[in-house]
């Protein structure tokens, strides 16, 4: 298999090495499906039956909240029960991996003498300006080495939050006292994704009040209201001294033991799967417009449309109707 840069690499070799937690193969892997390189196709289906044995926690909340505090400790707390952990930074900021997560990585250095853990920073922004696909192909991966559980975690900020939600088997929504979080979660839709909540930096006054806003907020109805779903667990942490972590730790198996009993992690799993297979085809028959008309036939189109001499359905019914030729 020949990637873009003209290099030649074993794919199932790779895989192989990264069954086997060989954290250089894991990382490799990644970086082909990052890289989203023709690579990114052959790696999806070398590892096609091999994933699904991982829980996916997604972990977001405001910034400077605690989320890498709280994975460090969590991640300690799951390595003490002998679990296989991995862990994705994922920025929605940033269209490029690495520098804004230094602060994660120098929080996270710990582990890193610790080779059952595989820690990795991504870019969230992929080509097409939505949500990265290679942000599932990365969570395939470290399921595929062996993870038990996969830490997603990401800045609660804008659209990207809800999308790390549909990525994830169990989502945490992190709050803290003093941040004005009460409304701004509530804005943003994130106490709607929430499957847990963690009162984070609950040595500081006011975490009491965030927890009775939140039992509130509950009893005020919303989608976990309905008879028989899940009513999300709130945990107080002081993740900074690993307080609170063995009940977070104790809540996400909780979550993950329910939903198998009411099948919800397969329905979880098939909405996300349907999701991606949608954006893969929206992608193809985007390449396909561009190969098929040239990358001029939209902007001549659109021209017609703005002269009056078209209508934008037609247009596009046109360009779709050309495909199948
Ligand atoms: N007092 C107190 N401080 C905490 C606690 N947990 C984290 N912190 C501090 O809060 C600050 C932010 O913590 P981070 O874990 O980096 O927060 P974050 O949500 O990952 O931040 P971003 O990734 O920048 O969005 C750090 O200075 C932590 O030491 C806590 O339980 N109590
Ligand atoms: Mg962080």
């Amino acid at each position: 298999v020949t990637t873009g840069v003209r290099r030649t690499v074993d794919i199932p070799d790779l895989v192989e090495r990264a069954r086997a937690a060989d954290p250089r193969a894991i990382a490799r892997l990644i970086s082909l499906v990052e890289s989203d390189s023709p690579a990114l196709r052959d790696v999806a289906r070398i590892m096609v039956g091999l994933a699904g044995h991982a829980q996916v926690v997604g972990m977001t909340g405001s910034p400077g909240v605690g989320k890498s505090t709280t994975t460090s400790a969590l991640v300690r707390e799951l390595r003490t029960n002998q679990q296989r952990v991995g862990v994705l930074a994922v920025d929605p900021s940033s269209p490029f991996s690495g520098g804004a997560l230094l602060g994660d990585r120098v929080r996270m250095q710990d582990h890193a003498t610790d080779d059952r853990v595989f820690i990795r920073s991504m870019a969230s922004r992929g080509h097409l300006g939505g949500l990265s696909s290679a942000v599932p192909q990365a969570l395939r991966v470290l399921d595929a080495a062996g993870c038990d559980v996969i830490i997603v975690e990401t800045v609660g900020v804008g659209q990207a939050e809800v999308d790390i939600a549909s990525l994830a088997d169990t989502t945490v929504v992190l709050l803290a006292p003093g941040m004005g979080d009460g409304i701004q979660a509530a804005k943003a839709g994130i106490l709607e994704v929430a499957d847990i909540f963690v009162v984070n930096k609950a040595d500081r006054d006011g975490a009491d009040q965030v927890v009775r806003d939140l039992r509130y907020m509950q009893s005020l109805g919303g989608r976990h209201s309905v008879q028989g779903a899940w009513r999300p667990s709130i945990v107080k942490t002081v993740a900074s001294r690993g307080e609170g972590i063995s009940e977070l730790r104790a809540a996400l198996e909780k979550h993950r033991e329910w939903m198998i009993r009411h099948g919800e992690l397969d329905r979880r799993r098939i909405a996300r799967a349907a999701a991606e297979i949608e954006a893969i085809a929206v992608a193809h028959v985007r390449d396909r417009i561009t190969a098929v008309h040239g990358s001029a036939a939209l902007s001549a189109s659109a021209a017609r449309v703005v002269a009056g001499e078209t209508d934008p359905y037609t247009a596009a019914s046109d360009l779709v109707a050309a495909l199948a030729k």
